[in-house]
C-alpha cells in the first residue's frame, strides 16, 4: 500500500503554450489549470493531488513555459527546473510546429543527468505536425532514447491512449519490485556469503543486508553459510569434499527443506555443483539487478544469450557500480575477465566504475555490457542506464547471469527459475 508520501510526482514540462495545461487537465479529467490561447496562461506550476485510475495517487505538476520571458532568466526558472528534479516522471510536451527547440533540449539534458524517468509527447496542434516529428529529433537527437506518442492534448478521447503509454513506459521508483520471489512465512534461506581477510568487518554488504532484512520482515529464517572459498577450489580433495559437506550438512539438516539458496555469484563454481536439485539457486547480483531495474531480469537474461555469439574483436563492458578497492577473486576484475579469456579469445573486455557509464557514442560500439547488481546506484539512474541501452539496441546481462551461462545452460536455467524468467529458446 501506498502511503501518501508514496506519491508518484509527474510534471509536465515544455514550451509556452504547447498544450501544458490542457494535458494536465487530460490527466486529472477536470479543469484544474487554466487553459487559454494567451502564451505565459501559467505562470507559476499549478499543483494536483489526486488518485488517478490506472496510475494510482500522484502529484502533478503543470509548470510555467521554460521559454516564458519571466521563467527565462529569474527565480521562476529555477523553480521549473526545481520540478523537474522533484519529478519522477517528466512529460516533455512539445508542439512539432516550432522553431527553435533550446527549452526541449534543456530538459531533456537534466534528466539524462539526473536519470529522471522522461517521456516525450507531441502535441499535434495542425494535421501537418506529425510530418514535422523528425525535423524535432534532428534538432534534439537525444529525445531518441525516450519513449513517444503523439496527441491532441485538447481531445478527451485521447486520454486512455496516453495513460496506456504512461503505464507501459513508467516504472515508479517509489514502488519498489518485491527484493525476492515470495518469501514463505517459517520457510529457511541460506545465504552463501564467502568472507576472506579482507572482507569489511562490521557489517554485511548492501545486498547481503538487504536479503537478510526482507526475510526476516517476511516471517522467513534466513541462515548465513560462511563459505571458505579456497577450501571449496583447493586441489586437495579431502579439502573440497569437506567443504561441500560442511555445506550439505546445513543444507539437508535444517528442520525444513531450504526455500531458496542465495549464493555470492562467485561462488557459482561451486554451488552449481553442490546445491541439491530440489533446493532453488539464485545470486545476490541477480537480485540486485532485478530489483535495482524494477523488475526487468527478463532483459537481462535474454543478453546472456548474446555470449554464445561474441566473436574476436567485439567488445564487452564490464560495469560495476561501486569503486570498492578489488580484492583476491574479484567478479568483475578478475573472474569474469579469466571465463572470457578462456572461452572467447580476441573479445575485448573494458571496464566502467562507480557512476561513470559510457556515453551513448561509445556504448553503441558494444556488443555486450555486463552489470553488477547495482546496488549502490539509484533505481532511477539503473532505468536510465537500461533505457539508453534499450534505445541503442546494445544487450545487457549481469554478473550472475554470465557466471552462471559460463557454467552451462542448466546453470542459467536454474538461478532463473526462483523468477519465473526462462533462458529462453537457446539453440
Ligand atoms: N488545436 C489544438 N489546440 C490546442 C491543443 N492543445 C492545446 N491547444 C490550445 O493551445 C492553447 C494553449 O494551451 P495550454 O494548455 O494553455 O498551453 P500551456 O502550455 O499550458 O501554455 P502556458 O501556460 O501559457 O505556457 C489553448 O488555446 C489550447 O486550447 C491541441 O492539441 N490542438
Ligand atoms: S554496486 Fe555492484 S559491485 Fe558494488 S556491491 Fe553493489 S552489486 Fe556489488
Ligand atoms: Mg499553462
Amino acid at each position: 500500500m501506498n502511503t501518501p508520501t508514496e506519491r508518484d510526482h509527474i510534471g509536465i514540462f515544455g514550451k509556452m503554450n504547447s498544450g501544458k495545461s490542457s494535458l494536465m487537465n487530460l490527466l486529472t479529467q477536470q479543469e484544474t489549470s487554466i487553459v487559454d490561447a494567451t502564451p505565459g496562461t501559467t505562470a507559476d506550476t499549478r499543483v494536483a493531488v489526486q488518485e488517478i485510475h490506472g496510475l494510482g495517487p500522484v502529484k502533478l505538476y503543470d509548470t510555467a513555459g521554460l521559454d516564458e520571458a519571466s521563467v527565462l532568466g529569474g527565480k521562476k526558472r529555477k523553480k521549473v527546473l526545481d520540478r523537474l528534479d522533484e519529478s519522477d516522471l517528466a512529460l516533455l510536451l512539445i508542439d512539432p510546429g516550432g522553431k527553435s527547440f533550446r527549452p526541449e533540449e534543456e530538459i531533456v539534458r537534466r534528466v539524462r543527468e539526473r536519470g529522471t524517468a522522461l517521456l516525450t509527447v507531441y502535441n499535434l496542434f495542425r494535421p501537418s505536425d506529425r510530418g514535422r516529428i523528425p525535423a524535432v529529433e534532428a534538432a534534439v537527437p537525444e529525445l531518441k532514447f525516450f519513449p513517444r506518442i503523439s496527441l491532441r492534448a485538447d481531445d478527451p478521447a485521447e486520454r486512455s491512449a496516453l495513460l496506456g503509454f504512461i503505464l507501459e513506459h513508467f516504472r515508479s521508483p517509489r514502488r519498489p519490485v518485491p527484493l525476492l520471489p515470495p518469501v514463505r512465512r517459517d520457510g529457511y534461506y541460506i545465504l552463501v556469503i564467502p568472507m576472506d581477510a579482507e572482507t569489511p568487518a562490521g557489517r554485511f554488504l548492501r545486498p547481503q543486508a538487504m536479503v537478510e532484512e526482507h526475510i526476516t520482515r517476511n516471517w522467513g529464517y534466513p541462515v548465513s553459510f560462511r563459505l571458505d572459498l579456497s577450501r571449496g577450489r583447493s586441489r586437495e580433495a579431502s579439502e573440497r569434499e569437506g567443504e561441500k559437506a560442511r555445506f550439505l550438512a546445513l543444507a539437508e539438516g535444517l528442520p525444513r527443506r531450504p526455500e531458496l539458496i542465495v549464493t555470492d555469484s562467485q561462488a557459482l563454481d561451486l554451488l552449481a555443483g553442490w546445491c541439491p536439485n530440489d533446493i532453488p539457486l539464485t545470486t545476490f547480483s541477480i537480485v540486485m539487478i532485478n530489483y535495482q531495474s524494477r523488475g526487468r531480469l527478463g532483459l537481462f537474461a535474454r543478453g546472456a544469450k548474446v555470449l554464445k555469439t561474441l566473436r574476436a574483436g567485439d567488445r564487452v563492458l564490464i560495469a560495476e557500480a561501486c569503486n570498492h578497492s578489488r580484492i583476491g577473486e574479484d567478479i568483475g576484475t578478475v573472474q569474469l575477465p579469466r571465463l572470457f579469456g578462456e572461452r572467447f579469445p580476441g573479445v575485448r573486455i573494458e571496464h566502467s566504475f562507480g557512476r561513470e557509464f559510457a556515453d551513448p557514442g561509445e556504448l553503441r560500439n558494444y556488443r555486450l555490457v555486463i552489470h553488477c547488481g547495482g546496488c549502490m546506484i539509484s533505481p532511477q539512474l539503473m532505468l536510465a542506464r537500461v533505457r539508453e541501452l534499450e534505445a541503442l539496441g546494445v544487450p545487457a546481462t549481469n554478473y550472475g547471469l554470465a557466471l552462471a551461462w559460463f557454467r552451462g545452460k542448466e546453470v542459467l536455467e536454474k538461478v532463473l527459475a526462483p523468477w519465473g524468467v526462462r533462458e529462453e529458446g537457446d539453440d
